[in-house]
């Protein structure tokens, strides 16, 4: 029998999420906006009050083709005559369920860990519940917050060990956060069949709507999914290829949207002019949806930390994020401080970046925000070797779908797939204040007129910065920091014109 998983619908009947609200009447509005399946989860009512309400949901499903399933009760699903049921893992047993339920059943198992799913796998489950994905006060004694990663990171594995099982996450998903979710989870041979909700729509004001704006959500990638599979990039090819998109910056001037600390807001403002680019300073995020609609990228800085700033940040990541305008995250000092390394967390499980840059420390931060471990690089070393940093760029991109910066003396930059290494620059940038913040507004520019291919958007930002750093040092009128700041906003005025005019000679200085 083929089941369509992609809108899930758990029932809840507690007040704090059902309201005074009928269930009966939540549901057959739910199946109306689309959902495509059902468990009734009641963890209250007695038996007969559960037959009851699973019949009258039956009546609703059943003619709209849509399976019905029971938390739990085998005995219930008997009874009512539904399609299946769900179990968790201290409730009855896989074999036992299957054999009193019989082989057309549909039966689905909650699934915290790889371990979980491969066994509710190989014991011949229709289909894996995976999370929890995010906190949510619906079930607040969930086993283990496994985040998107730990999503993929099960799908990779069943991929191999179990390729036909079903799959659906839960956990904190929502209309805002679905696409993301669907997106970022997609291991290279699995990725999930659909996303199971209690609240979403169970406490929605619109139950109907609600269905059917997940539905349609599902059904469509993020905004900022990339479509091409990225090219390879050869040295020839970043040749010709780079001095033309800093002369197709030049020509657009995009808006690059800062929400950066107060110590570089003047620099990077600088910074975005000369290379081309329309800066705007806003910590505002009333002003978010107006200017993510100007087609531009954004920056998100963490040099302030404040409760405020973390809602301010989310808000306008979340306008950015639903157009498909790209958003670079420069998480400074990450590690830092427990504030950080919260802030960092929150962040990411409330939006997606485009690009991620930092240090070393930064992106050892943002690689343990993603709240769950998996094998590679977790070495306690202070400082990585030039390998295992670039290990560590390549699996945050893949697990984050994204494009990850690790700045150093050679900066390394991935997607996952493609990696490089620069080693452009000047000791100089190390001597002056906002060096690596205004690097992250470079790239954001060039995000704004490339989003196909970011780390080609990064690439460029990156060896523009840095070979404008090397002219700026060489110049006979620089001869500490003070002079060089002068002196590098002009060179990269001087790589916009040249490039702009047709000469991207100065590209073949790239390391
Ligand atoms: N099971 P909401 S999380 C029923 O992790 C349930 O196994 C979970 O509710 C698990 O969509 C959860 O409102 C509740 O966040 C999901
Ligand atoms: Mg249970």
């Amino acid at each position: 029998m083929h089941v369509d998983y992609s809108v899930y619908l758990v029932t809840d009947n507690t007040p704090a999420i059902l309201g005074d609200k009928d269930i009966i009447e939540v549901v057959r509005a739910a199946v109306e906006g689309g959902v495509t399946i059902v468990q009734l989860r009641d963890k209250t009512s007695d038996t007969a009050e559960q037959i009851r309400i699973a019949k009258a949901l039956h009546a609703v499903t059943k003619p709209a083709g849509v399976p019905l399933l029971i938390n739990d009760r085998v005995d219930v699903a008997l009874a009512a005559g539904v399609e299946g049921v769900h179990i968790g893992q201290d409730d009855i047993d896989l074999a036992s369920a299957r054999r009193l339920l019989g082989k057309d059943a549909i039966i689905g198992v909650t699934a915290n860990s790889l371990q979980e799913a491969e066994i509710a796998a190989k014991g011949g489950a229709d289909y894996l519940g995976v999370g929890t994905v995010f906190a949510t006060p619906t079930k607040e004694n969930t086993k283990s917050i496994i985040g998107t990663s730990g999503v993929q990171y099960i799908l990779t594995s069943l991929a191999q060990s179990a390729p036909e099982i079903k799959t659906v996450c839960i956990g904190g998903i929502n209309a805002k956060n679905c696409q993301r979710v669907l997106y970022q989870t997609a291991a290279a041979q699995k990725s999930l069949d659909g996303v199971a909700v209690v609240s979403a729509i169970m406490a929605a004001k619109d139950p109907k709507k609600a269905a059917s704006d997940l539905r349609e959500l599902v059904a469509t990638p993020p905004p900022f999914a990339t479509s091409i599979s990225a090219p390879a990039l050869s040295h020839e090819d970043i040749v010709r290829i780079i001095p033309e998109l800093v002369k197709r910056l030049a020509g657009k001037k995009p808006l690059c949207h800062n929400m950066t600390n107060l110590v570089v807001q003047n620099f990077a403002a600088n910074v975005a002019l000369a290379v081309g680019a329309s800066p705007i300073m806003s910590n505002n995020s009333m002003e978010a949806d107006d200017l993510a609609s100007f087609g531009g990228s954004l920056v998100i800085n963490m040099g302030t930390t404040t409760p405020e700033m973390r809602i301010n940040h989310l808000n306008t990541i979340a306008a950015y994020n639903s157009v498909g305008g790209p958003v670079l995250l420069d998480p400074v000092g990450a590690g830092a401080t427990q504030q950080r390394r919260e802030g960092v967390a929150a962040l990411m499980r409330g939006g997606y970046f485009d690009v991620i840059k930092g240090n070393e420390g930064e992106i050892r931060t943002v690689s343990g925000a993603t709240g769950f471990k998996q094998h590679g690089v977790d070495s306690g070393a202070s400082t990585l070797t030039l390998d295992d940093r670039v290990q560590l760029v390549k699996s945050v991109a893949a697990k984050e779908r994204n494009v990850i910066l690790m700045t150093g003396e050679t900066d390394v930059v991935s997607d996952g797939e493609r990696t490089f290494k620069i080693s452009n620059g000047h000791a100089y940038l190390g001597e002056i204040t906002g060096s690596g913040c205004t690097l992250g507004t470079t790239i954001a520019s060039f995000l704004a007129v490339e989003r196909e291919d970011k780390l080609l958007a990064a690439v460029t930002g990156i060896l523009m910065y840095e070979i404008a750093a090397e002219r700026a040092a060489k110049r006979e009128s620089v001869r500490g920091p003070g002079t060089f700041v002068p002196a590098f906003i002009d060179e990269l005025y001087a790589i916009r014109q040249e490039s702009a005019a047709g000469n991207g000679d100065w590209v073949k200085a790239a390391k």
